[in-house]
């Protein structure tokens, strides 16, 4: 192409994308989650959306894919790092193997409640957010996806003896399949749109995932015993990319920080009501909970286990987060 031809094409464009703007033109933002569209997920992608294109009035606006409909959680991080999808609203489960600063938050039972996981991640937590855009991605917030409990179709768990030989579906995450194994479990790595299918057919006992995760996945139709373990908080991010992150102007960019903050809010509010609602609900579902679970047990039985993270975090830096106020 001669330079003069490529310099009309240019104006041609340019001329095209004003038209398109005074038309009031549309970009669609592809965001994807594991979870259905009613889930804790749901809601807070919702809110991000919704805010999104209040905030940029209308010029941005989601089309949703829940229930993994696009894959896995690794898979939907993969797809924002090529461009083909834009946002991924997803647990930190698989997010390690590709920003390794963020394991240290899947370590089993370093946050003592919600409270604690929140403020910590709110507070000195936003430093990891800073080694994402290094890996092509870009953490809009840490939202979450709350505290891990085991189900299963064998028996009730109430100490780690219990758990022992049961064959249970974990994410691809490592930190959580050490510990895991620690427990006497033998953890199998499975993306998650598989699971539901998994327990249907046996092909593993069981799972572990949070009241909102159990509930609006209908596990209950496929899992009899549910143990309120709470082994490992399960932190979730909204992310996105360099590449949509490039596009906006300052003032959108504030627009899609801000609408980040208000999605995280309401998503862990959903977390709040099912956890306050949703163990009664599973249990008319027909499940057996176990609200008592030797937890000085678990814990213990980690101990080799927490020496390895130690190793591979550094002591201090575990500490520092336990021991946050
Ligand atoms: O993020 O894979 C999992 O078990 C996750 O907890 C679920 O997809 C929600």
């Amino acid at each position: 192409m001669t330079f003069e031809k490529s310099l009309r094409l240019a104006s041609i464009a340019g001329a095209l994308a004003l038209a398109y703007a005074a038309a009031g033109a549309q970009t669609i933002l592809k965001i994807g989650y594991t979870p259905t569209q009613t889930s804790h997920y749901g809601v807070g992608s919702t809110v991000l959306c919704d805010e999104i294109e209040k905030g940029t009035q209308g010029r941005y606006k989601c089309q949703h894919f829940p229930n993994g409909s696009l894959g896995g959680e690794r898979e939907m991080i993969e797809a924002v790092q090529l461009g083909t999808l834009d946002i991924v609203n997803t647990s930190t489960g698989p997010v390690g193997n590709f920003v390794p600063e963020v394991k240290i938050v899947d370590i089993p039972f370093l946050f003592r409640d919600y409270d604690h996981a929140r403020r910590y991640l709110d507070g000195p937590g936003q430093e990891l957010l800073t080694k994402f855009p290094a890996k092509g991605l870009v953490a809009l917030a840490w939202t979450e996806n709350g505290f891990r409990h085991m189900t299963n179709s064998k028996r009730s768990i109430v100490k780690p003896e219990d758990a022992s030989g049961l064959k249970m579906r974990t994410m691809e995450n490592k930190v959580h399949m050490e510990g895991y194994r620690a427990f006497g479990i033998q953890p199998t790595p499975m993306a998650f749109p598989e699971v539901f299918g998994a327990l249907q057919q046996g092909t593993v006992d069981g799972q572990e995932n949070p009241i909102p995760v159990i509930l609006s996945s209908k596990f209950s139709q496929v899992q009899k015993h549910l143990s309120l373990t709470g082994h490992v908080y399960s932190p979730a991010l909204y992310l996105t990319s360099p590449r949509v992150m490039n596009k906006l102007s300052e003032a959108d960019k504030k627009v899609f920080y801000e609408a980040a903050k208000k999605a995280t809010v309401a998503q862990r509010q959903k977390v709040n009501e099912d956890e306050a609602n949703g163990i009664a609900q599973l249990e008319k579902e027909g499940m057996t909970v176990v609200r008592k679970v030797d937890g000085a047990a678990f814990r213990e039985s980690l101990r080799a286990t927490y020496a390895n993270y130690s190793k591979e975090f550094g002591a201090d830096n575990i500490r520092k987060i336990q021991d946050f106020k």
